[in-house]
C-alpha cells in the first residue's frame, strides 16, 4: 500500500499512470459507445440532448486528459526517459508522486461534474456564453473547471520534472545531439505544457469568475468579449494537440529503428529539428480553430499560411520514418505493423488538417463531422496507435512477460479495420454537412452513421480482445527472454545500478 501511495520510484509511478490511463480509457470508450448507439439510427436513444452533450464532453476530457496524456507522458515518459538517459530516477521523485496523485481527485471532479445538476454539456472547449451561468446554471461547469485546474497543476509539475531531468541527469557523454528521440519528444512536449497550460488556467479561472463573481471578461453586456475566451482557449488548445502526438512521434521512431534492424533513425538531427519546429509553430496557428468568428481577410490569410507550414516538419518526420523502414529485411513484427499503421493513418489525418487550414474551406467544414474525422485520424489512429505500438514493444520491460504475438496480430487487424470503418465515413458525413455535437440527424445521413457505429463495435471487440491477451500473458507467466542472462527485464535492470550504466550500454537497455 505505502509502496504505491508514497512511491518515489519512476517505474512504479509510471506503472500507476498506465493503470490509471487504461482505466480512464475504458470509461472513455464506454462513453463513445453510448455516442455511437445514439447515432446508430435516426431518432432518439437517450432522448435528452443535454445528457448527450454531457457525454461527448466527458468523452473528450477523459480521452485527452486522463487517457492519452497520462499514458504517453506519465506512463512511457516516467518508465523510459530516466532509463534512456542513464539516470537513477526523475529529478524530483516526490513531486513526481504528487503529479500522479493529483489525477484521481481531478477525474473525480470531472465525473462529479457530469453527475450533478444538468452536467457540463459544453464540449471540451467550454465556450461562453454556452458555459456561462445562464445556459449552464448549477455547479457542473464549476466542477469541470476545478477538474481542469488539478489536471493542469499535475501536468505543469510533471513538465518541470521532465525538463529538469533531461537537462541535468544525462549520462556522461550524452550530448544533446546524442540524446534519444523519445527523450527529445517528451521534453519538447513538456515545454509546450509549461507554456500553454497557464493560459488555459487563466481562461477557465476568468470563466469561473464570470460565472460566480459577477465579472464580465467574456460578457459583452459588461464590456467583455466571448471571442477573447476562444483566443485564450486555442492558444492552449492547438499546442495541446501536439502535446498529444509528440511523445507518440518519439515512441514510433524508436520502434521503427529497432524493428527494422537499424542502428539509428534516418535523419536523426532533422527529426529533432522537426519536433522543435512543430512545437514552436504550434504556438502561432491557434486561430485556425476560429475562422468562423468573423476575422478580417489578412488575419485569415496569416493563420492559413502559418498552419500549412507545419506540414513541412511533419513531412520531414513521415519521410524519415519511411526511409528508416526502407530495406528492412525481417518479416513485419506486431509493433512494426502498429507503427506502419500509425504513419499511414496519421498522415491521412494530417492531410485533412491541411485541407481544413484553408480558411474559406474551413468556413464550410467547421463544426461538421469532417473535423471529427480529421481529429480522430490523428488521435484514435495516431496517438492511440502509437500507444499500442509502445505498450506492446515495452510490455516485456514493464512486466517481464510476453504476450501471444499471433493473437496480437489478429487484434491489430480487427482494430485497424474497425477504426477505419468508424471514422472514414465521417468524412462523407461532414462533406455533406452533418454538424457535430447534435444527437440526431436527417434520414439522408443514416447509411454512413450506421456503418460508423458498426465500426465502433469492431474496435470495442478488439480492445476486449487486447484485455484478454494481457490477462492471458499474466496468467501463463511466460518470462521474457530479455537478456543474454535470460533474466526478466526488471531483475536485470535492478542488477544494474544506474550509476554504472555507460553510454555504450544504453542501446541494449533501451532495446
Ligand atoms: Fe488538427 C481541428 C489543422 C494536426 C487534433 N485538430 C482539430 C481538432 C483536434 C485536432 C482535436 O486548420 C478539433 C478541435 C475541436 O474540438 O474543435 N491539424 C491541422 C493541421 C495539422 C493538424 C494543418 N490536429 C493535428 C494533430 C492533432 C490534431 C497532430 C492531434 C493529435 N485541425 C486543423 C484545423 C482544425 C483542426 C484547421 C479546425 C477545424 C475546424 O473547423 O474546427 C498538421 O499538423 C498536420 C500535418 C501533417 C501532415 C501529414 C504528413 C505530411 C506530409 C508532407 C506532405 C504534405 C503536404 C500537404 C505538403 C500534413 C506527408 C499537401 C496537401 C494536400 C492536401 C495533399
Ligand atoms: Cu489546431
Amino acid at each position: 500500500m505505502n509502496k504505491w501511495l508514497f512511491s518515489t520510484n519512476h517505474k512504479d509511478i509510471g506503472t500507476m499512470y498506465f493503470m490509471f490511463g487504461m482505466w480512464s480509457g475504458m470509461v472513455g470508450m464506454m462513453l463513445s459507445m453510448i455516442i455511437r448507439v445514439e447515432l446508430g439510427q435516426p431518432g432518439p436513444f437517450l432522448n435528452n440532448d443535454q445528457i448527450y452533450n454531457t457525454i461527448i464532453t466527458s468523452h473528450a476530457f477523459i480521452m485527452i486528459f486522463f487517457m492519452v496524456m497520462p499514458i504517453m507522458i506519465g506512463g512511457f515518459g516516467n518508465w523510459l526517459l530516466p532509463i534512456m538517459i542513464g539516470a537513477p530516477d526523475m529529478a524530483f521523485p516526490r513531486m513526481n508522486n504528487m503529479s500522479f496523485w493529483l489525477l484521481p481527485p481531478s477525474i473525480s471532479l470531472l465525473l462529479i461534474s457530469s453527475m450533478v445538476e444538468t452536467g457540463a454539456g459544453t464540449g471540451w472547449t467550454v465556450y461562453p456564453p454556452l458555459s456561462s451561468n445562464i445556459a449552464h446554471s448549477g455547479a457542473s461547469v464549476d466542477f469541470a473547471i476545478f477538474s481542469l485546474h488539478l489536471a493542469g497543476i499535475s501536468s505543469i509539475l510533471g513538465a518541470i520534472n521532465f525538463i529538469t531531468t533531461m537537462m541535468n541527469m544525462r549520462v556522461q557523454g550524452m550530448n544533446l545531439d546524442k540524446t534519444p528521440l523519445f527523450v527529445w519528444s517528451v521534453v519538447i512536449t513538456a515545454f509546450l505544457l509549461l507554456m500553454s497550460l497557464p493560459v488555459l488556467a487563466g481562461a477557465i479561472t476568468m470563466l469561473l469568475a464570470d460565472r460566480n463573481m459577477n465579472t464580465s471578461f467574456f460578457d459583452p453586456s459588461g464590456g467583455g468579449d466571448p471571442i477573447l475566451y476562444q483566443h485564450l482557449f486555442w492558444f492552449f488548445g492547438h499546442p495541446e494537440v501536439y502535446i498529444l502526438i509528440l511523445p507518440g512521434f518519439g515512441l514510433i521512431s524508436h520502434i521503427i529503428i529497432q524493428e527494422s534492424g537499424k542502428n539509428e533513425s534516418f535523419g536523426y538531427i532533422g527529426m529533432i529539428y522537426a519536433m522543435v519546429s512543430i512545437g514552436i509553430l504550434g504556438f502561432v496557428v491557434w486561430a485556425h480553430h476560429m475562422f468562423t468568428v468573423g476575422m478580417d481577410v489578412d488575419t485569415r490569410a496569416y493563420f492559413t499560411s502559418a498552419t500549412m507550414i507545419i506540414a513541412v516538419p511533419t513531412g520531414i518526420k513521415v519521410f524519415s520514418w519511411l526511409a528508416t523502414m526502407h530495406g528492412m529485411y525481417k518479416k513485419p513484427t506486431i509493433t512494426i505493423m502498429w507503427s506502419a499503421g500509425f504513419v499511414f493513418l496519421f498522415t491521412m489525418g494530417g492531410l485533412t488538417g491541411i485541407i481544413l487550414s484553408n480558411s474559406s474551406i474551413d468556413i464550410i467544414l467547421h463544426d461538421t463531422y469532417y473535423v471529427v474525422a480529421h481529429f480522430h485520424y490523428v488521435l484514435s489512429m495516431g496517438a492511440v496507435f502509437a500507444i499500442m505500438a509502445g505498450f506492446i514493444q515495452w510490455f516485456p520491460l514493464f512486466t517481464g512477460l510476453t504476450m501471444n504475438s499471433k493473437w496480437l496480430k489478429i487484434q491489430f487487424m480487427v482494430m485497424f479495420i474497425g477504426v477505419n470503418i468508424t471514422f472514414f465515413p465521417q468524412h462523407f458525413l461532414g462533406l455533406s454537412g452533418m454538424p457535430r455535437r447534435y444527437s440526431d440527424y436527417p434520414d439522408s445521413f443514416t447509411l454512413w452513421n450506421v456503418i460508423s457505429s458498426l465500426g465502433s463495435v469492431m474496435s470495442l471487440m478488439s480492445m476486449l480482445y487486447l484485455i484478454f491477451i494481457i490477462w492471458e500473458s499474466m496468467m501463463s507467466k511466460r518470462m521474457a527472454l530479455f537478456t543474454k542472462q535470460n533474466m526478466s527485464s526488471i531483475e536485470w535492470l535492478q542488477k544494474m545500478p544506474p550509476a554504472e550504466h555507460s553510454y555504450s550500454e544504453l542501446p541494449v537497455l533501451i532495446k
